[in-house]
């Protein structure tokens, strides 16, 4: 089944802003807009939570590509083995989400798909941590589905509608 971080860390608000601090060369921008924006409406679907994209200063959700030791402590570790990190609910690093810049992001299946990560890493940035239901979007293994007919599993929905 689906879990929480300890201390069932959750946003206490409803609207959270959401900020692309900058974006991979892998993929034009509007691709890279499209997939997170597509990624957070996975969680919104389900929740009364809504996202409202800002331009500038500080969001609850701060969004960027990386690689290796990017100055949190939790550096990437080239092509390869983690993908993408993101923070359990809360201030600073809190709900921010990172990618590493040395994967080939992709908006299908050559490479990273940028939204399956992103909808799985903004899990975590909403509170879920992992669970063990094969085929949830919160089950620790990345495998390609179609991105067009992706669907939440009852047991992501179920965590989720949990916490908001
Ligand atoms: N990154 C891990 C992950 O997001 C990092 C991580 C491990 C983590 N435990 C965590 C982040 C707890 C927050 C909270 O799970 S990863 C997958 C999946 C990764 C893995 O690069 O290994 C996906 C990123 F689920 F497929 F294994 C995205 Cl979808
Ligand atoms: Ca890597
Ligand atoms: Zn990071
Ligand atoms: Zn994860």
């Amino acid at each position: 089944d689906y879990k929480t971080f300890p201390g069932n860390p959750r946003w206490r608000n409803k609207y959270l802003t959401y900020r692309i601090v900058n974006y991979t060369p892998d993929l034009p921008r509007a691709k890279v807009d499209e997939a997170i924006s597509k990624a957070l409406t996975v969680w919104s679907d389900v929740t009364p939570l809504q996202f409202k994209r800002v331009f500038r200063g500080i969001a609850d959700i701060m969004i960027g590509f990386a690689r290796r030791e990017h100055g949190d402590g939790n550096p990437f570790d080239g092509r390869g083995n983690t993908l993408a990190h993101a923070f359990a609910p809360g201030d600073g690093l809190g709900g921010d989400a990172h990618f590493d810049e040395d994967e080939m992001w992709s908006e299908y299946n050559r490479g990273i798909n940028l939204f399956l990560v992103a909808a799985h890493e903004f899990g975590h940035s909403l509170g879920l941590a992992h669970s063990n239901v094969r085929g949830a979007l919160m089950y620790p293994t990345y495998s390609y589905v179609n991105p067009e007919t992706f669907q939440l599993s009852e047991d992501d929905k179920r965590g989720i509608q949990k916490l908001y």
